[in-house]
C-alpha cells in the first residue's frame, strides 16, 4: 500500500473507533525541537544513559545529572507544541473513548491541550525528595533552583523514570487497561526498544485491537500498518475528517 492509501485506510479506521489510544515518544517532540534519546542527535549520543538516567548514575554523581536535566528544562521552557501535538488534542475531542499514553516528560501534550494523558515515564516538571515524602510542581517557577528538599535537607530528584525503576503503578495499571480494551491501538515516533512501554502494542493486538505505526523510521513493532514519516505531517492528515 502506498503512504496516500494507508493514510485512507488508517483515517478510516480512526473515525469508526469506539475506543482510541494513542502511545506517543519522543519522535512526536522532535518537531518542535526537543532532541530524541538514540541514533544522531539524540540524547544519549555521546553520553551514557546509565550515567544519566538511572537510580546508579544519580546515586555516584548527582551534580552531573541536575545539569543534564536543568539543561533541559531550560529548554524547554521556550519550546512549544507542534502539529501532531495539537492533531492528537482535536482528535480527542472527537473520541468517545480516548487514552493518551506518553512516554515524554516534556508535557507538551499537556500544553497542546490533551486531556487523558497517561505520563508512563513521569514529568521532569516535577522534584521528588529522596528521603521524605515531599514533592513539588514547577519548582523553578517558585524560587531558584535549589536541588535539596526544603523539608528535610535531602537529594532532590527529578520527577521521572529511569532504567531499573518501576513506572508509576497506578498509570502503568491504567495504560494496561486502556490497552486491553481498545479498538485501535496508535504508536507515534517511538523506537520500540523501552519496556514495558514497548510491549503495549503487542497487548492491544492480542486483546483483538486494529495497530498502526507513524514513525520517521520502521521499528520492531508488529503492527497492522506502518506509515513512515514526520509525525507532524502525517497526523493532522490521518485525523482530517475530509479524507
Ligand atoms: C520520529 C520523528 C518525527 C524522530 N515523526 N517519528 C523487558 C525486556 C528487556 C528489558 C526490559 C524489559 N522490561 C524492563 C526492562 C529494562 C528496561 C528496558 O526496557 N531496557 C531496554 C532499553 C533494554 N526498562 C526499565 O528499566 C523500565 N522499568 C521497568 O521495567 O521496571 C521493572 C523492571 C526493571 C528492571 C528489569 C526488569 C523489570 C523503566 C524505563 C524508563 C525509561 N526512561 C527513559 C528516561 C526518562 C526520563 C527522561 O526523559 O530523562 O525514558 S529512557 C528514554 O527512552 C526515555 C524515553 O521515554 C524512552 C523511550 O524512548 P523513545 O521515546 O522511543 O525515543 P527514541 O529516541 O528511542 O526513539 C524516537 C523515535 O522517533 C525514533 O524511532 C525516530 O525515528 C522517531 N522520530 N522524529 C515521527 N518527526
Amino acid at each position: 500500500m502506498n503512504l496516500e492509501d494507508s493514510i485512507k485506510k488508517l483515517s478510516k479506521v480512526i473515525h469508526s473507533s469506539k475506543s482510541l489510544v494513542v502511545m506517543t515518544g519522543a519522535g512526536i517532540s522532535s518537531e518542535s525541537g526537543v532532541p530524541t534519546f538514540r541514533g544522531e542527535g539524540g540524547f544519549w549520543k555521546g553520553r551514557s544513559a546509565m550515567e544519566l538516567a538511572s537510580p546508579e548514575g544519580f546515586e555516584n554523581n548527582p551534580e552531573l545529572v541536575w545539569q543534564w536535566y536543568e539543561e533541559r528544562r531550560t529548554k524547554l521552557k521556550d519550546i512549544k507544541p507542534n502539529p501532531a501535538h495539537f492533531a492528537l488534542a482535536e482528535l480527542e475531542k472527537r473520541c468517545a473513548r480516548f487514552t493518551l499514553i506518553t512516554q515524554n516528560v516534556d508535557r507538551l501534550h499537556h500544553q497542546a491541550g490533551s486531556k487523558n494523558i497517561l505520563e508512563l515515564h513521569g514529568t521532569i516538571w516535577k522534584n521528588v525528595c529522596l528521603s521524605c515524602p515531599f514533592e513539588e510542581d514547577h519548582p523553578e517557577e517558585k524560587r531558584p533552583t535549589s536541588h535539596k528538599c526544603p523539608k528535610c535537607g535531602g537529594w532532590l530528584r527529578p520527577g521521572v523514570v529511569w532504567f531499573g525503576e518501576m513506572l508509576p503503578e497506578d498509570t502503568l495499571s491504567k495504560a494496561y487497561r486502556a490497552s486491553e480494551n481498545c479498538d485501535v491501538f496508535l504508536v507515534v515516533g517511538t523506537s520500540g526498544v523501552v519496556y514495558p512501554a514497548a510491549g503495549l502494542s503487542e497487548i492491544a493486538k492480542r486483546s483483538g485491537a486494529y495497530t498502526a505505526l507513524v514513525n520517521l523510521e520502521k521499528t520492531n513493532a508488529n503492527v497492522d500498518l506502518v506509515l513512515l514519516g514526520k509525525a507532524g505531517n502525517l497526523l493532522p492528515k490521518i485525523f482530517s475528517a475530509e479524507v
